[in-house]
C-alpha cells in the first residue's frame, strides 16, 4: 500500500501569521491576488527584522566585537538555510545578491564576459522576465554572440522540439526561468538542463517563481546557476541569491570591486580576491533582510513547501472554473503544468481598467505586460491582468475576486 503524505493545509492557521490581510483596502477588506510580484511578510519575518535592528544590528565579517559576531554567525547561518532550501551540496555555492536581477546580471558579467565570444551562441526562452533578457543583450552589443530565442507553443508552453533543433557547436548557454511569471507554466528544466549539457553548453535556471511554489533541488536538476528573490518567498525585498556550482563560481572573475570580496590589496603587488562566495559580495550586504529571507525560508519549510504547492493548485483549479463564468474572458498560458498564476483579458474591457477599477473593491490583481514583453506580444496583448495566489489565499478569496471581476466588467463594457 502507498502511504501519500499528508498535503492538506490550515489556511485560516496561515493566514494569522500575515498582519497585513487584517486590513482593508477602499473600506473593503484586502484580497491580495499579486503575489508573483511580490508576496506577504509573515510575522515571524517581520519580527526577525525588528530584533535584528533591535539587539545585534552590526557590520559583519570584519569586526571583533559581540554583535558583530552574533551578526556574522547568523548572517552565515542563513546562507546555510539556502543552502539546505535549495539541495545545493555547499554552502560556498550560494551567494546573496539583491534578488534575481542582480543574481543574472552576475553571472552574464562575470561568466559571460570571460567566457562569451562573438560566433557563440545563447538560448533565452520566448517566457523570460525581461531580467532574463535584457543582462544578455547588454552583453551581447558589447561581446557579439548571438541570442536565440526557445520559442513557446499556443499554450505557452516550450517547443521542446524546437529547443533541441537550436543547439549547434556555438552554444554555450541555456537561460530560462522554471516557472514563468507572466503565465504560470512550469518549464521541464531538468530535462532541458540534461540536453543542454549533452551539447557542453551551460543551464542559468530563473528560480524566481519556482522557489516559493514547489520543491526544487539544484543538484536534481543539475543546474549550473539557479537564481531566486526573498520578497517572493514571504522574504523581505533587496535581497536574494544565486547558486552556482562550485568549480565554476571559482573559476569566475568578481564582477563587482569593493570590501569584503578581497584577501590582499595592493597598489604595487596587485590585489588577490576572497574565496567563493565572499569574492561575489562586494560591499556591505543587506545584512538583516539576508537573515529575515533565511527566517522566511524557515517559515516555508514549517509549514512545507510541498503542502503550500498543492494548495496552490487547488486554488488554481478553483479560480480556472470560476473564471469560465466571466462572459468574454480568455485565459493566456494554458500549458499542461501550471503553477497558480492566471493571466487574462477580457474582450471590451481594458487590463489596466479592470485592475484599477477592482482595486476599488479592495482586490489587488496586476495589469501590464508583466516584463515579458516578447511573450505577450506573440500573443497579440500588450497587457493582460494577472491573479496569482501563496500560500494564505483562501476559495471565498477568489470567489470575491470573480464576483467583483463580474460587476467591474459590467461597468466598463
Ligand atoms: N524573474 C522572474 C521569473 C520574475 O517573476 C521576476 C519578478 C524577476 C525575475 C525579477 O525579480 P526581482 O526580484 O529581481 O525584481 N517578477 C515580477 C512580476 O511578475 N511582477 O513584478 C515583478
Amino acid at each position: 500500500m502507498t502511504v501519500l503524505a499528508d498535503l492538506s493545509l490550515d489556511v485560516e492557521q496561515v493566514r494569522r501569521d500575515f498582519p497585513i490581510l487584517a486590513r482593508q483596502v477602499h473600506g473593503k477588506p484586502l484580497v491580495y491576488l499579486d503575489n508573483a510580484a511580490t508576496s506577504q511578510t509573515p510575522r515571524q519575518v517581520i519580527e526577525t527584522l525588528d530584533h535584528y535592528y533591535r539587539h545585534y544590528n552590526a557590520n559583519i565579517h570584519r569586526g571583533l566585537h559581540t554583535l558583530a559576531d552574533e551578526a556574522t554567525a547568523a548572517f552565515e547561518q542563513a546562507r546555510e538555510i539556502v543552502r539546505n532550501f535549495t539541495g545545493a551540496a555547499d554552502r560556498r555555492e550560494i551567494v546573496f545578491t539583491r534578488g534575481t536581477t542582480e543574481a543574472i546580471n552576475l553571472v552574464a558579467n562575470s561568466w559571460g564576459r570571460c567566457n562569451l565570444k562573438p560566433d557563440d551562441e545563447i538560448l533565452v526562452s520566448q517566457l523570460e522576465h525581461h531580467s532574463n533578457i535584457v543582462p544578455w543583450q547588454l552583453l551581447a552589443e558589447q561581446l557579439g554572440f548571438r541570442i536565440r530565442m526557445i520559442p513557446v507553443d499556443e499554450r505557452g508552453a516550450l517547443d521542446m522540439a524546437a529547443y533541441r533543433g537550436l543547439f549547434n557547436e556555438r552554444t554555450r548557454l541555456v537561460a530560462v526561468n522554471h516557472i514563468s511569471n507572466a503565465f504560470g507554466t512550469i518549464n521541464p528544466v531538468k530535462e532541458m538542463a540534461a540536453i543542454a549539457h549533452e551539447h557542453g553548453a551551460l543551464i542559468l535556471v530563473d528560480g524566481a517563481q519556482a522557489i516559493p511554489h514547489e520543491p526544487v533541488d539544484v543538484q536534481a536538476i543539475d543546474a549550473d546557476f539557479y537564481a531566486f528573490s526573498g520578497h517572493k518567498v514571504y522574504g523581505p525585498t533587496g535581497v536574494g541569491a544565486l547558486y552556482g556550482k562550485a568549480a565554476l563560481l571559482e573559476a569566475m572573475p568578481p564582477w563587482q570591486g569593493g570590501g569584503e570580496m578581497i584577501k590582499t590589496v595592493s597598489f604595487d603587488a596587485g590585489t588577490t580576491y576572497a574565496d567563493i562566495p565572499h569574492k561575489f559580495e562586494a560591499g556591505t550586504p543587506p545584512i538583516a533582510n539576508v537573515i529575515a529571507m533565511g527566517r522566511a525560508l524557515e517559515w516555508v519549510t514549517d509549514i512545507g513547501i510541498a503542502r503550500i504547492g498543492a494548495w496552490e493548485q487547488q486554488l488554481l483549479a478553483h479560480a480556472n472554473e470560476r473564471l469560465a463564468e466571466v462572459e468574454g474572458l480568455r485565459i493566456l498560458g494554458t500549458a499542461p503544468r501550471k503553477a497558480g498564476v492566471i493571466s487574462f483579458v477580457v474582450e471590451g474591457a481594458h487590463a489596466q481598467d479592470v485592475g484599477l477599477l477592482i482595486d476599488q473593491l479592495g482586490v489587488a490583481i496586476r495589469t501590464g505586460n508583466h516584463c515579458a514583453q516578447p511573450l505577450l506580444h506573440h500573443f497579440g496583448v500588450d497587457a493582460t491582468c494577472r491573479a496569482s495566489f501563496a500560500a494564505y489565499n483562501t476559495r471565498e478569496e477568489i470567489d470575491t475576486f470573480v464576483e467583483a471581476l463580474q460587476r467591474v466588467v459590467t461597468m466598463v463594457r
